[in-house]
């Protein structure tokens, strides 16, 4: 793909993209200006975008820290033996990355090879590029934030539903947010607008669960002042309130769920006065808002960090959906639903019979639990990890234990970093590859989750990478290539067919998948070369979707069809409207009532019943929660998201106008107990760490509670040498506090002290 900073696009014209900074994706239009035509010089929300519809927060306008900082990489690094790093001529880091990749397979088995990450909150496409060199060199072990923050959720959701579900927010009678921020952290499309609407409509209810008066709970009817980590016996008492008031959808849960019988004595028996005094919430409040649910028509939820790295977290989602289910919320407008995705992301969530080599762990959706990764490592374990290839992903920052996953990754005989700019990881790795960023390639992201239309976004490049760069396509393209496996043959005869037009290029591909199951695997590579430089310009990232959208047509025909795209041609027609299409396209429209033939469970009905899960559900009457001791009397959520945090994707702290330095929020009791004050530093200890803070007091914060951001303490470039704002959130966080299920972490209750200084 050539292109030129001076052709037809760079002209003054407002291009069409989308945000990256959060998984919601919003559609933008930017401005390119400044003396090189490279800057993001203005920028304002996509009034075409079907889902965003001119939508946009504050963070986007930020975007030109990523797209044009100093922190940007632009030649492979090697490591040298004194642990420095040289920069080497892209043939060189071809060739020896696929040598010492193919060293490490032939001496220990690709087994031993994990890969970690392939996409952040904006690009997907490396995950699907990057599959093909890891088929080449035998990698079947794979891991991403997914697998600290939702594989609990998943598996509850594979087993309840045979899928993942989501929730319909702007037709939702009541929006119930269990630890979820969204007027922060979005999640759910033009969140403040709809969070907005609710909030002013007296007929609908607002309920936020989160011991933080958060910014959302701001707005709420109803806020569930949890005490920290005790979520799931707030839920368990709204359970037994449902159960023993009889608020249940009999009639409904009769045609839809089955298990009910072994769901309904554990919450008859429970004592709702006792578990709601567990959580710290008023008992009336409790058994008010259950039956506020229970009455409503429709009932949208949402579960989100607060819960899932925490404590009980797998029974919390498994709470949660029985919660929204046993009251029938679900398969109807403003309620729970099954999204219909392009590629389905979160689909896959069991398979936990599947485990880890060295310690066991489940692989939830195939993915190796964030948590166990060092242990995995750090073994004397003939099967152990001895290579990492991170892709578009910073786990030495964003998994927990920063100082053990440091030993981790020291341990390895080879890591290989493929990203943007030097992180904390690629410190660590003996190469690192640097791509274009998301703006100068195509790109997408799967988080497509809307219903009854979903859409799907195929970005187009905005301007040419520079020079020396190329994207993750060409990357695993030139590294099959290296690794010997591309198959030549078949990349040619597919650019032949592409010429003799598409119902030839179908055939041609669908031969060669038929013949040579290899073929599917490097697909991906090999649409690449055989077609992306006759896209459209800017799309030559693109080619690999070509795919996706065959394999849509075959597998959700009759939702595509709806949306236009219909017959033999279908996959192709969708393909050339992403290619047309100035923003996101329409690609599938369902209906509410083909909802439950989604349901992938046998019968198609909702499985009420885990077992797996009923001894620690059972317990939970007896357990006492979480309790202050006298070494660390206060409960950290390491981790918060804010106005100005974006996991770690803008590294330069001057992105931030305020809270620079990503401040420690502490409530007025314990600022007052603890002597410190607005704005002054304090020590913050965990039995993992201590690091010196900034506090801000706030009355958001309950007493005992203290709260971090997320994606601070990066180090970043500046011309007096590297600089870095605020604290790296898992210095103080620990592997092994996780969920005895999923392996999730509980970073939003870390026993933590705070000292004056
Ligand atoms: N601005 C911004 N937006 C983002 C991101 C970002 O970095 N910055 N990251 C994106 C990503 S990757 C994700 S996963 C999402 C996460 O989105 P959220 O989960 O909404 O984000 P958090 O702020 O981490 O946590 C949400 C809330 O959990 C609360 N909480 C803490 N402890 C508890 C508890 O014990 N119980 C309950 N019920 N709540 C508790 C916190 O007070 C907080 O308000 O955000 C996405 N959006
Ligand atoms: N203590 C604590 N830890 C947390 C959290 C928390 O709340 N508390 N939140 C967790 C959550 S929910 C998440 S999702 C994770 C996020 O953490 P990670 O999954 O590690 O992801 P990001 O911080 O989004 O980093 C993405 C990386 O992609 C790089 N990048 C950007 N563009 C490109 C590109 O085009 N190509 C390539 N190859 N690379 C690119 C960026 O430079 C960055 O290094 O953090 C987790 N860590
Ligand atoms: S909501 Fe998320 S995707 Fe949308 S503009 Fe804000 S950060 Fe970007
Ligand atoms: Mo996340």
């Amino acid at each position: 793909m050539e292109q030129s900073a001076t052709d037809s696009r760079t002209a003054e014209e407002w291009k069409h993209t989308a945000c990256i900074l959060c998984e919601c994706n919003c559609g933008i239009e930017v401005r390119l200006g400044g003396p090189d035509g490279r800057r993001f010089e203005k920028i304002r929300g996509d009034d075409a975008h079907p889902v965003s519809r001119g939508y946009a927060c504050e963070k986007p306008l930020r975007l030109d820290h990523y797209q044009n900082g100093p922190h940007r990489l632009t030649k492979p690094l090697r490591r040298r033996p004194d642990g420095s790093f040289e920069e080497v001529d892209w043939e060189t880091a071809i060739r020896g990355v696929a040598a010492d990749l193919a060293a490490v397979r032939d001496a220990h088995g690709g087994k031993s090879i994990l890969y970690y990450g392939g996409g952040g909150q904006g690009n997907h496409l490396p995950g699907a590029y990057g599959a093909t060199t890891r088929s080449v060199v035998g990698s079947i072990h794979r891991s991403n934030a997914l697998a600290q923050e939702k594989t609990g959720e998943f598996w509850v959701g594979s087993r309840m539903f045979g899928a993942f579900t989501r929730a319909d927010f702007e037709h939702a009678e009541v929006a119930f947010f269990l630890g979820k921020n969204p007027w922060f952290s979005h999640g759910i499309p033009r969140a403040r607008t709809t969070l907005k609407e609710i909030a002013r409509d007296p007929d609908r209810c607002l309920v936020v669960v989160d011991p933080r008066r958060s910014e959302t709970a701001d707005l709420a009817d109803v806020h569930l002042r949890v005490r920290p980590g005790t979520d799931a016996w707030l839920l368990l008492a709204m359970l037994g309130t449902i159960v023993q008031e009889d608020l249940l959808a009999r009639d409904w849960l009769a045609g839809h769920a089955t298990g009910l019988e072994d769901v309904l004595p554990r919450f008859r028996a429970v004592d709702v006065a006792a578990a709601s005094a567990a959580c710290g919430v008023p008992e009336a409040t409790v058994r008010e808002t259950a039956r506020r649910i229970a009455r409503a028509k429709s009932v949208a939820t949402f579960e989100d960090l607060g819960v899932q790295m925490n404590r009980h977290s797998t029974l919390v989602s498994y709470l949660h959906k029985l919660l929204f289910v046993l009251t029938g919320h679900f398969g109807r407008e403003g309620n729970a639903f099954i999204p219909v995705g392009l590629m389905p992301l979160l689909s896959g969530g069991g398979g936990a019979d599947r485990r880890t080599p060295v310690t066991g762990a489940r692989l939830v959706a195939g993915l190796v639990p964030c948590n166990s990764i060092p242990d995995e490592i750090l073994a004397d374990h003939p099967e152990r990890f001895r290579a990492l290839i991170v892709e578009s992903g910073n786990p030495a920052h964003s998994l927990a234990d920063s100082a053990r996953m440091r030993e981790a990754l020291r341990a390895l005989d080879l890591v290989v970093v493929i990203d943007v700019a030097l992180t904390e990881t690629a410190r660590l790795a003996h190469w690192v590859l640097p791509v274009a960023s998301q703006y100068e390639k195509a790109e997408a992201t799967f988080f497509n989750f809307e219903f009854p239309e979903n859409c799907f976004h195929l970005r187009r490049a905005l301007l040419p990478p520079p020079s020396g760069l190329f994207s993750e396509a060409e990357l695993h393209a030139r590294l099959v290539e290296a690794l010997g496996a591309m198959p030549h043959e078949a990349v040619r005869a597919l650019r032949e067919a592409w010429g003799e037009g598409r119902t030839a290029f179908r055939a041609k591909f669908f031969e060669l998948a038929g013949g040579d199951p290899r073929f599917v695997k490097l697909a991906p590579v090999v649409l690449f070369r055989a077609i992306g430089d006759l896209l459209p310009e800017g799309f030559a990232e693109g080619a690999a979707v070509w795919a996706l959208c065959q394999v849509a047509a075959m597998q959700i025909g009759p939702s595509m069809a709806r949306a236009g795209f219909s017959g033999e041609t279908a996959g192709d027609d969708l393909f050339d409207a992403l290619l047309a299409g100035p923003s996101a396209v329409v690609f599938s429209v369902e209906e509410w009532d083909g909802v439950f033939a989604r349901v992938g469970t046998k019968d198609h009905r909702i499985g009420l019943s885990i077992p797996e899960l009923f001894e620690e559900l059972d317990g939970l009457a007896a357990e006492a929660p979480l309790a202050p001791s006298r070494e660390f009397p206060l409960v950290l959520s390491a981790g918060e998201r804010r106005s100005h945090t974006a996991n770690t994707i803008l590294r330069d702290p001057a992105w931030r106008k305020k809270d620079v330095e990503g401040a420690l929020r502490v409530s007025p009791e314990d600022a007052g107990r603890l002597g410190i004050v607005d704005g002054g530093h304090a020590r913050l200890v965990t039995k993992r760490g201590a690091v010196e803070v900034v506090v801000a007091v706030s009355d958001r914060m309950q007493p005992g509670h203290v709260s971090l951001p997320n994606g601070l303490g990066l180090d970043f470039p500046s011309p007096g040498g590297p600089v870095t704002a605020g604290v790296a959130p898992n210095e103080l966080t620990s592997g092994e506090d996780r969920d005895w299920f999923a392996g999730t972490p509980w970073h939003k209750s870390v026993p933590a002290r705070v000292e004056a200084l």
